[in-house]
Formats: structure tokens, C-alpha cells, sequence
């Protein structure tokens, strides 16, 4: 098909490594070696202060193998006040960042004792100051920078802690596990002492103090135990913690019955600060949240954000057992947690909404975030092969398409045999440091199925692209269904292999809609095949890769008028939504290139979904929701964002023009009470919300009144921030006085404040990018809160048609709020630099723009290593 895009990448990528840089070094995956020490016990002794903390380790080490090297330790800004061996003074020296101590014998005690400042420490790696409290944040390598230790994922220590702190300030002392004793002390200060029973590694410790409330409750485990559960926050925000609450209590039991894992601590330890890098982080027994993914009531919260308090409260309590009883090798493993964990996060959500619209969800994450990674400069493997900065790996392609591989598994295995590959592979490495090789390896001893060509999607980067089409032989009763794959080269993987691929295929009949017989599971695996059904009266319609049962991109021959049968007649909800989605694509991609939208097939397309009462309000509002700029944009070779953006906006204008009855019918649907989180009433409000929004395309001057009635009367942050985040596009004096009113009732509020900075970043006027500049010298915007970063920076640069701004502004924007936030944060401003790093899929002229501004970035001198990583390798 002409209009969709070639699957060759422009340019020539050569290398998946940043070029070589004389202060970072890279490391390997085929470099791996067991660790030479091992350290099987910890005892830690804080003495809390904001400014400066001493942190003294008592570490029991044990030589592994048999070998004569040193024990290494690692560190990161640390002022050693002490170093000791078996209670004598060391000679140790320093080595770079390391400290290294010859050892005679096969075990000894080091101790050390260090002193560092949580308030200075502005990366939020370690032991950081969040609002007054103190706490740590140590994935993957951040315990280096609390104290000298071997900080890698295989060394597993049994941690005892001690900390001690002003009983004022820091009423609330929390570490991993249990507490077993506190006390008070000399000049207001008081101690505790907590101690973990099982081994860990050390990226999953963590030390919490502060001032700070529990929500508290109880359940009760499959075998009896009973598990005290707490949710800590400042007091005020006590009563935002109810839904975080129930969704753990229904993580804890969807996991012992889907996967027969039971908790296996008396205490469970939920923490929430405003002040973190991600979502929120799986120490054991004592997670530490972003507020982000914690805080939600009525009034501030959107059903987005109570969905996402439930996917990441039940991400973080499964890696109790995927991440935490068995842990990773490696960090190039890192997906054998991540991929499994989104992979069971996403089934949980599936059961507690519904499976249908998360599946659709899912997808569209996956296409608009890993889709493009996997086709740009910093495409890289499930499994990578290098890294300078690991944490530059927490991707949607470790994560996201990670998932991905898992369900393929599932998908091949059966829901059954797949139970059984988990149960071995829990039984068989719990307490350990595995790999992705053990965790498949799990699956095919418990199954019996061969899985060692699937393999190849851990380590092979990029989408592949598959071609489908039926011929039919009517003599024969047969079809043939004919399959073609193709991989474009990725950085560093000039030469691609054919990759197994599973389809979840059925048959439709053209005239009735009906199914042809069961749907099949076949497997592409070579570059070409074709696949033979039998009983075939007439030639049929194709539903292929149903559910999204492999993570490609799908070409498909079809005959006129076929995607609308499809939409309409097709038995797997996803494939059906899909047709819809393809319609709507189509009309976006020859609109772009053609500067005028045919919008007949779209609208009867969604007149009929509005009108069809066998499907449920969120399904239709996902199906008739047009693709987003950026997708479009993904399907062009060369995009101009004016093209794409007038495209979009044509086609809306005319859905909502000549559909404005039944949007104002849908929009006017009742069940959508504010205080009803019910999957139905969730879906009716999203449904309202896409209603209104081609309401207003099709009249803007009746659509802004609408959205500002709308406004001004809701009582939920769902159709407040939906009215809100319409009327930021319009031009009328609603607009600012929506804004205005927002930022009045909500200025305290540091998370609903995020929401009036995005929704300015994200609004379609031509004018975004004048307020984002006004935006960034706001009173109440800063850097070095990453949530209002990306608020501010995160979600400009997802603004595709402002932040591709001819005039370079939002380029130049971009690269100054990188080269700012570097300074103080580099994982979080490396995480701005790939919409920069796109550069090769615009006209010339913007492309010019953004390279510079990437140059400008790499160019910089004093840059860390995260920022050069992304920066150096989207020039390559
Ligand atoms: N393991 C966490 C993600 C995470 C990774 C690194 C962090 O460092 C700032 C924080 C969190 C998860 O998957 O939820
Ligand atoms: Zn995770």
C-alpha cells in the first residue's frame, strides 16, 4: 500500500553504542561475571540529619570462587569518614569511585562509615530530603550513593537497620521488613531498628523518615496470614487514600488466585512522596510511591488516574514475587521483572475493568510509545546487549513491548500451561538472582513446549512488518491466506532474522458477518508462507493478529468496503475496534498527503458504533477516538505536522458536524454520576467526553459554551479536566476564564496543579508555544520537581503539531529544559531527549532544527552520562 510507511528506516544505522566517550564507560551483557564477594549480611546504622547523615555498614563478606582478587566496592559521592577490616584499620585505597580491600582470608567484616546530604542530593538517587521527610530510591544504582557496597542485582544480603533521628521531625522511621525494637534517645532523638528476614539485593532497600500519617488496614492471606498494611502520607492528604488502599487489597487477592503467590511479610508499607523520579518503586515490604500514583479523590482525580493508582499499587505488590523473591542477574534482565510484571499488571486491570478496553489501551500505549522507539536511533533489544547509563533502559521496549513477549508466551502455551511454567519457574528460583533464559526455561520444562526460536524477540530489536492477503480457490472450497515479514536494521542489527510470529486468525463471511469455522493460532516463521483453510464456500474477510496477538505492524490487503464490514461484524472486540481505527487512518494518511479529508466511510463508520447497543460505552468511545498526530505521523515517510494536523482537524470537523446529533445524544447520556467508579459509569463519562470533543470540532462557538457549562457544573475531575482540556484549544474568553478559575481552586494542590500546566502544554492553538515560555517562568513551575516537569516539558514535547513549531521555538525550548534539568536531575531531563532524537522523520527544515538543537545538547561540556547516552546516540 502506497500510503503506508516503507519499512526501511532512512539513514543507515551502524552502531547501537553512544560513540566512544573518554570519561563513560560502557557496559556489556557478554561481560558478565559472578560477583567475586559476596555479601550474605548487613548491618546498617544511620544517624538522620537533612543536612548531613552518617551512615555506618557493617558488611560480612565471603570470597566467591576461587580467586585472589580484592573485594570492590561501590560508591558514588561519598565522604568516607572510616574504613575498618575485621575491626582494624584497612588499607583500602580508592580506586575511581570504588574502594578496594585486599583480603587474606575467604570471609572478614568490613565496616565503613560515610557521611552524605539528602538535601543537596538533587538527582533523587539514594537518600534524598522530599518535602521535609527523608527517603531512598535505589533502582538500579542508586545504594552506591548511601554507602560503599557491591551494587549489582546477584549479591543478595540479609539487611539489619538502625537509624536515628529527631523525634520532631521525624516521627516515623521505616525500613524493609519488620521493626524490631525502637527507643528513645539523647536531645530529642529517638531509634528504630528493623530487620528483613529474606535476602535482597540492595536496590530494593529503603529508609523512610518523616512526618507522616498511616491509612491502615488488614488482610488476611489464602494460608491465614495476617498482613498489616499502611499507606503513610503528609495528614492532609489521609483521605486521598482510600482507593490506593482497596487496590492493593484486591492486587493481594487477584495474585494468590491467578498466580498462587500470598504475600509473605506481617507488614506491608506503602509510601508516598512528591518528589520521584518514576511511578513508584518495589522496596520490599516497603514500596515508595510518586504521590502521583497514591493521591486521588472525586474532586481532583480523573478515572484515569484512579485506573492508574490501581495498575501501579498492584505493578509494584506483584514484583513481591516477579522482581523481589526472584530477582535479576542483571540489569540486562531487567525486563525478566519489568515485562513480567506489566504483563501481570495488565491482566489484573483486564479483571477489575474491562478486558476488552484495557487490551485497547494497552496497544495504544504500546504504538505510541514503543512503536517509535523501536524505529529510532535508540531502538534496542527486550534484552539490550549495552548500556552506559542502565537507566536509560527503563523503557517502553523493556517494559511495554517486554509484556508483549510474555503474552505471546501465554498466548502459545494456554492459560493452563503457562500457570504451570510460572509456578516452576517461582519454585525453582526463589531467593535467586535469574535470567530471561531461566524464566523461558521455566515455561518449556513445566509445558513441554519447545521455545527456543521465540527467544529471538529478546534479543532482536524493531517491529516487524507483516503483509497479509486471502486468495480464495472456489472450486477447492479453500482460502489461502499468504504472509510476508519483513525487519528493518536497527542501530548496532544491520542484519535481521525471521522471527516466529503468533496470529490469532479467523475467517469472516462477507455477506453474513459470521465467523468460518474456529478461530486459529498460526505461527509466520518464515519470510514468507501461506496458510491453507479449507471449507471456504466464498471468498472471506480476514481478521488477523486478533487481540493484538503479536506486536507488529499489519499490512493487509482489503477489498472496498471491507474495514466497514469488519468494524461492524467482526467477533473479537479488538479486531473490531481495530477495523474502526484503520478507517479512520486511512482517511488521516491520504488527507495529510493530499491536503483534503474524505471523511464518508469515518462517519458512517462511527454513526453506526454510536448506534450499535451490543457494545458498551467505553468500547465506544475508544473506537470512534480519531488516532492521535503522532500515529498518523508514524505511517508517513516524510511528515509535515501542519499536514497532519489539518488532516485530523478536518476530519473531526466533519464527523462532529455531521454526527453533531448523536454526539449531542451520547454526550447528554445519563449513568455518569460523579461518585460512581463502576466500569460503566467510568465509560459513559469517557464516552461524553469524546462526544464533546467532535461536538466542538464540528462548532466551536456552541462546543466551548457546552464544555464551559460543562466546567463550571461538574462535580468530578473527570468532566472538569475533560471540559477544561477541550476549552484550552478554543479561542473564545472561556478559555482563560476556565483556566483561571482552575488555577484558584486548585493552586495548593501540587498534583492538580500539574494537570493546569499540561493541559496548557498540551492545547491545539497555534499560540501553545508563546504560553509554554510564559509557562516556564510561572511562580509555581520548577525543574527540579520531576512531576512538574514533565507536566510542563513532558507534555509539550508529546504536543505534536506546537512542539514541531516551524520556527524552531519548541525545539530550542525542549533542549534548554534538558540542558537546565541536567544539571540537577539527569535521569529525569535524559527522558526528554528522544522526541528531539525523531529528527530523521521530518521535512528538511525542521529536521535541520531538531538536529541542531540535539548537537547543541551533545555538545554541551560537563553533560552526564545520561544525557549523553540519548543525546549522542540520536545523532548517530
Ligand atoms: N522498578 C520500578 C521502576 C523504577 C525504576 C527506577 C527508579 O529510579 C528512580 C524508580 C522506579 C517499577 O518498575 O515500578
Ligand atoms: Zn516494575
Amino acid at each position: 500500500m502506497a500510503d503506508v510507511r516503507s519499512p526501511t528506516l532512512p539513514g543507515d544505522p551502524q552502531s547501537a553504542e553512544a560513540p566512544p566517550s573518554p570519561t563513560h564507560v560502557t557496559t556489556r551483557r557478554e561481560d558478565y561475571r559472578a560477583p567475586d564477594w559476596l555479601v550474605p549480611e548487613i548491618a546498617l546504622d544511620f544517624s538522620l540529619d537533612l543536612e548531613r547523615t552518617r551512615v555506618r555498614a557493617i558488611l560480612s563478606v565471603e570470597r566467591n570462587g576461587d580467586h585472589d582478587r580484592p573485594l570492590k566496592l561501590d560508591g558514588d559521592g561519598l565522604a568516607l569518614l572510616k574504613v575498618k577490616l575485621d575491626g582494624a584499620d584497612a588499607a583500602a585505597r580508592q580506586d575511581g569511585e570504588q574502594l578496594v580491600i585486599d583480603i587474606a582470608g575467604d570471609r572478614a567484616t568490613v565496616e565503613t562509615e560515610v557521611e552524605i546530604s539528602p538535601a543537596a542530593n538533587t538527582q533523587l538517587m539514594g537518600l534524598y530530603a522530599s518535602g521535609g521527610m527523608l527517603c531512598t530510591q535505589c533502582e538500579a544504582e542508586g545504594f552506591r550513593r548511601i554507602t560503599f557496597f557491591p551494587d549489582r542485582p546477584d549479591v543478595l544480603s540479609r539487611y539489619r537497620v538502625r537509624m536515628e533521628g529527631d523525634a520532631a521531625r521525624f516521627p516515623v522511621l521505616l525500613s524493609n521488613g519488620n521493626r524490631v525494637a525502637t527507643g528513645e534517645a539523647a536531645d530529642g532523638r529517638h531509634w528504630a531498628e528493623w530487620e528483613d528476614p529474606f535476602p535482597k539485593p540492595c536496590y530494593l532497600f529503603a529508609l523512610v523518615a518523616g512526618d507522616l500519617q498511616a491509612n491502615s488496614d488488614r488482610f488476611t492471606t489464602a494460608s491465614g496470614r495476617e498482613v498489616e498494611l499502611n499507606i503513610y502520607v503528609r495528614a492532609a492528604d489521609l483521605p486521598k487514600t482510600a482507593h490506593a488502599m482497596h487496590s492493593l487489597k484486591q492486587a493481594m487477592a487477584w495474585d494468590e488466585q491467578v498466580y498462587g503467590r500470598e504475600y509473605d511479610l506481617d507488614l506491608f508499607n506503602i509510601v508516598a512522596v512528591s518528589d520521584f523520579n518514576m511511578g513508584a518503586m518495589e522496596n520490599k515490604g516497603l514500596n515508595v510511591f510518586n504521590t502521583a500514583y497514591v493521591l486521588a479523590d472525586q474532586d481532583t482525580a480523573t478515572d484515569g488516574d484512579f485506573d492508574n493508582i490501581a495498575r501501579v499499587v498492584a505493578h509494584e505488590y506483584f514484583h513481591n514475587w516477579s522482581g523481589n523473591r526472584v530477582t535479576c542477574r542483571d540489569w540486562f534482565q531487567l525486563s525478566l521483572k519489568e515485562g513480567f510484571t506489566v504483563f501481570r499488571d495488565q491482566g489484573f486491570s483486564a479483571d477489575i475493568g474491562s478486558a476488552a478496553v484495557k487490551r485497547i489501551e494497552d496497544v495504544r500505549v504500546l504504538r505510541a510509545a514503543q512503536f517509535p522507539e523501536d524505529s529510532g536511533p535508540l531502538a534496542h533489544a527486550v534484552r539490550p546487549d549495552s548500556y552506559l547509563e542502565i537507566s536509560n533502559f527503563y523503557t517502553a521496549t523493556v517494559y511495554n513491548k517486554g509484556a508483549e513477549l510474555i503474552r505471546m508466551f501465554h498466548t502459545l502455551l494456554g492459560p493452563e500451561k503457562f500457570r504451570a511454567g510460572t509456578d516452576l519457574y517461582f519454585d525453582r528460583h526463589d531467593g535467586e538472582a535469574a535470567t530471561c533464559d531461566d524464566f523461558v526455561a521455566a515455561l518449556e520444562d513445566a509445558s513441554g513446549v519447545d521455545l527456543s526460536r521465540f527467544k529471538i524477540w529478546y534479543s532482536q530489536a524493531g517491529t516487524p512488518h507483516v503483509r497479509a492477503h486471502i486468495s480464495h480457490d472456489a472450486d477447492a472450497k479453500a482460502a489461502l491466506l499468504h504472509l510476508s515479514q519483513h525487519l528493518a536494521p536497527t542501530p548496532g542489527q544491520a542484519v535481521k532474522q525471521v522471527m516466529p510470529i503468533p496470529l490469532r486468525t479467523a475467517l469472516i463471511d462477507r455477506h453474513s458477518g459470521e465467523q468460518i469455522g474456529d478461530e486459529r493460532l498460526i505461527v509466520l516463521d518464515e519470510a514468507e508462507q501461506a496458510f491453507r483453510f479449507d471449507g471456504v464456500g466464498s471468498a472471506p474477510m480476514l481478521s488477523i493478529n486478533r487481540g493484538f496477538s503479536a506486536p507488529i505492524l499489519l499490512d493487509v490487503a482489503r477489498g472496498p468496503g471491507e474495514l466497514e464490514r469488519l468494524a461492524q461484524a467482526d467477533g473479537d472486540p479488538f479486531a473490531r475496534y481495530e477495523a474502526i481505527q484503520e478507517l479512520m487512518m486511512r482517511a488521516l494518511v491520504a488527507g495529510a498527503q493530499a491536503n483534503a479529508v474524505d471523511a464518508d466511510t469515518v462517519v458512517e463508520a462511527i454513526a453506526a458504533t454510536l448506534a450499535d447497543d451490543r457494545i458498551d460505552a467505553a468500547f465506544k468511545a475508544e473506537a470512534i477516538l480519531a488516532p492521535s498526530e503522532a500515529l498518523i505521523a508514524d505511517r508517513l515517510d516524510v511528515v509535515v505536522p501542519d499536514a497532519v494536523h489539518r488532516a485530523r482537524d478536518a476530519l473531526r470537523a466533519a464527523v462532529g458536524a455531521r454526527l453533531s446529533d448523536a454526539m449531542l445524544a451520547a454526550h447528554r447520556q445519563e449513568g455518569g454520576a460523579g461518585n460512581d467508579l463502576s466500569p460503566e459509569a467510568k465509560g459513559i463519562r469517557r464516552l461524553r467526553s469524546v462526544a464533546l470533543g467532535y461536538f466542538a470540532a464540528g462548532d466551536a462557538t456552541a462546543g466551548a459554551a457546552l464544555a464551559k457549562a460543562q466546567f463550571d457544573g461538574a462535580d468530578n475531575m473527570t468532566d472538569r479536566q475533560g471540559a477544561l482540556g477541550l476549552l484550552v484549544s478554543l479561542d473564545g474568553p472561556e478559555r482563560v476564564q476556565a483556566l483561571d478559575a482552575f488555577y484558584l481552586r486548585f493552586r495548593e494542590d501540587p498534583l492538580v496543579l500539574d494537570k493546569w500546566f499540561g493541559l496548557q502544554a498540551m492545547a491545539q492553538r497555534a499560540e501553545t508555544v508563546d504560553e509554554v515560555l510564559k509557562l516556564a517562568e510561572h511562580p509555581d513551575f520548577t525543574i527540579s520537581n520531576p512531576n512538574r516537569l514533565r507536566a510542563l516539558a513532558g507534555s509539550f514535547a508529546a504536543n505534536h503539531w506546537a512542539f514541531h513549531s516551524p520556527d524552531g521555538r519548541g525545539y530550542a525550548f525542549l533542549a534548554d529544559m534538558i540542558l537546565a534539568a541536567d544539571k540537577l536531575n539527569p535521569q529525569t531531563a535524559a527522558r526528554l531527549v528522544p522526541p528531539l532524537g525523531r529528527w530523521r522523520r521530518f521535512e528538511p527544515h525542521r529536521s535541520k532544527l531538531m538536529r541542531a538543537q540535539l548537537e547543541r545538547v551533545a555538545g554541551t561540556s560537563g553533560l552526564s552520562k545520561d544525557v549523553y547516552e540519548q543525546a549522542s546516540k540520536s545523532l548517530v
